[in-house]
């Protein structure tokens, strides 16, 4: 038996590893990680992978104190083929505004900057496409694709169209990098370089779908020289630049829980209730499939993201036997592109009465594939003792302590929302806004108050308060369920998407009604919705997330159908 050939990947515990060494299996290598510089030496890796995400301060130092700075160098320098990812990229620059003091490998001599927040979202979280100049050539960036679209996720760029940056493009091809560029908005930013035996990607491969895998193949068969005529022409192409460039985001999220027999099921409630009221199943938990065959399911069907939903993690359950975890750990295997996980994600006291802060909770996940994790329940409370505090946070809530560590890009809020009508705006403390739609008794004001434990508990704070704490907080996305739509099929509530875009700055993924394609392509047209997902329909068969695709791409929206 031949065996694998192997590959090293450093790994400095940052971020979702896991997703990369699946990537590079499922291509027929075995992975081996380097934890520190010596071993980087004492290895002699043949061909290398330099993967990052989060903090930019928290890699580098990362990767400094475990003794990597001067191995990697010498590494470059022997001449071997070294791919960088993400922050792994960020690393080759000089430094980075968003850790002023950390210094970078400075292979490359501009510092990385933020987005600008005022006119789009940011994070850039979503699937951009990739412009290649006529001064460089395609073939030295391992068959990266115009016409494809890949995955990122990121605040800080090396962005060229600054004004103290105008000069830094030509230099950099002056001494002999060949640059792929992406717009974010009005930005242009590098997504990709390459020199000699450097080559680097500012977005995700190992999370973009087969056009993804096809560049890891390629760098790890240095097969550098693919022809035009083979590279591949996509669907999805079309023109619409109105989403900053970015494809519009379809979701397939999977709401998971044990049934009464005990088995772990994708399941869907109407307004959050999933038990059958009819038919000879009575008031049985509804089972509409198995988790991990469902994500593959969408997967294939060219779903952009995968969000699981623990329903029921406000019970208790040893941490290590947390359904979730494998079921993560078998769908990071054959799904590429972002999961998410959620419910559960807050300090626990284990069986055994250990503590276990949610820091630890998330990393586990992290491990086990997850790309973000999702807060509910724990979202409402943090953002109550924001506001007691003064309108800070004091550090230690599972919002902040995991959006430092892995990045705010990481740390996704589930919101479950009730629309509550009032006589009078103030008759609430939380911001009212007027809707289109009267109750019952004729009123128009309203605000849509945050529940908590799946909608079993309504607490007394708005979803626009909710957005604006954990945004300061570090949150980096916004799930935005409405408990009145939930399972309705009759469209987003759009009024909700709106409200939360104008609570905040970070990309919202509108959640909850979705019953046929026209209903996402009316919450891209209508409202600023970062990203729509669909549930029930999707379980039910109605429709795939490609008919979606489809419908949206006829209505000239930009969607990613990935590379056959
Ligand atoms: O509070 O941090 O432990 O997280 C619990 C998580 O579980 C939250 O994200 C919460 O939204 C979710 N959850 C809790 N109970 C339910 C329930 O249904 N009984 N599901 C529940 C929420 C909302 C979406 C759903 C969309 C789209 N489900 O996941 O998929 O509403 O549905 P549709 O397209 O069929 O209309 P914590």
């Amino acid at each position: 038996i031949m065996s694998k050939p192997v590959v090293h990947v450093i790994d400095v515990q940052s971020g979702n590893i896991q997703s990369l060494i699946n990537a590079i299996d499922s291509l027929g290598y075995t992975v081996e990680l380097i934890n520190t510089g010596k071993q980087l030496q004492q290895d002699d890796p043949q061909i290398l992978i330099l993967p990052g995400v989060g903090n930019y301060g928290h890699f580098v130092d990362n990767l400094y104190s475990n003794g990597f700075e001067q191995p990697i160098q010498e590494y470059i320098q022997s001449g071997k083929p070294i791919m960088g990812i993400c922050v792994g990229l960020q690393t080759l620059f000089k430094g980075s505004m968003e850790s002023p003091t950390s210094k970078g490998l400075n292979y490359i001599d501009m510092a990385l900057t933020k987005f600008n927040h005022s006119n789009k979202p940011v994070p850039q979280i979503g699937w951009n496409n990739i412009i290649i100049d006529s001064s460089s050539s395609s073939s030295s960036f391992f068959g990266l694709n115009p016409l494809n679209h890949y995955y990122f996720v990121h605040s800080y760029a090396a962005i060229l169209n600054n004004n103290n940056t105008q000069h830094i493009e030509s230099d950099l091809i002056e001494n002999g990098w060949q640059i792929a560029k992406t717009k974010y908005g009005d930005e242009t930013f590098i997504a990709a370089v390459a020199k000699e035996n450097i080559f680097a990607t500012q977005f995700h491969p190992e999370k973009s779908g087969k056009a993804g895998l096809t560049i890891i193949d390629n760098f790890l068969r240095q097969r550098k020289t693919i022809p035009c005529n083979q590279l591949q022409l996509t669907k999805g192409s079309s023109n619409d630049d109105t989403n900053f460039g970015l494809t519009r985001r379809i979701i397939a999220c999977l709401d998971v829980r044990t049934n009464d027999k005990g088995d772990l099921v994708v399941t869907k409630g109407d307004q959050y209730d999933v038990r059958d009221k009819n038919g000879s199943n009575n008031n049985d938990v509804r089972n509409l499939g198995k988790p991990v065959e469902l994500a593959q399911k969408y997967y294939e069907q060219g779903a952009d993201e995968i969000t699981f939903l623990n329903i029921t993690s406000f019970r208790d359950c040893p941490l290590k036997d947390t359904p979730m975890l494998e079921i993560l750990r078998l769908a990071a295997k054959t799904v590429f592109v972002p999961l998410t996980v959620g419910g559960g994600i807050k300090d626990i006291i284990d069986m055994d009465g250990t503590k276990i802060p949610a820091l630890d909770v998330a990393s586990l996940y992290f491990r086990s594939g997850a790309d973000k994790v999702s807060i509910g329940t724990d979202a409402v409370y943090a953002a109550e003792m924001f506001y007691l505090n003064g309108g800070k946070g004091d550090g230690s809530s599972p919002i902040e302590t995991i959006s430092k560590a892995y990045g705010a890009q990481a740390v996704v809020i589930s919101v479950d929302p009730k629309k509550v009508y009032v006589n009078d705006p103030r008759d609430t403390k939380n911001k009212t806004f007027k809707s289109k739609y009267a109750d019952s008794k004729g009123r128009t004001w309203c605000w849509y108050q945050c529940t908590i434990k799946g909608g079993r508990e309504s607490r007394d704070l708005g979803v626009w308060e909710l957005i604006q704490a954990c945004e300061a907080l570090g949150a980096g996305e916004i799930l935005l369920n409405c408990i009145d739509k939930d399972g309705s099929n009759s469209g987003y509530d759009l009024e909700l998407i709106e409200q939360a875009k104008d609570a905040g700055k970070i990309p919202v993924i509108a959640s909850s009604g979705a019953g046929k394609p026209a209903h996402f392509e009316e919450a891209f047209r209508k409202t600023r919705a970062d990203a729509c997902l669909g549930a029930g329909m999707f379980h039910r068969g109605d429709y795939t997330v490609s008919d979606v695709k489809d419908y949206l791409l006829q209505h000239n929206f930009r969607v990613r159908i990935d590379s056959i």
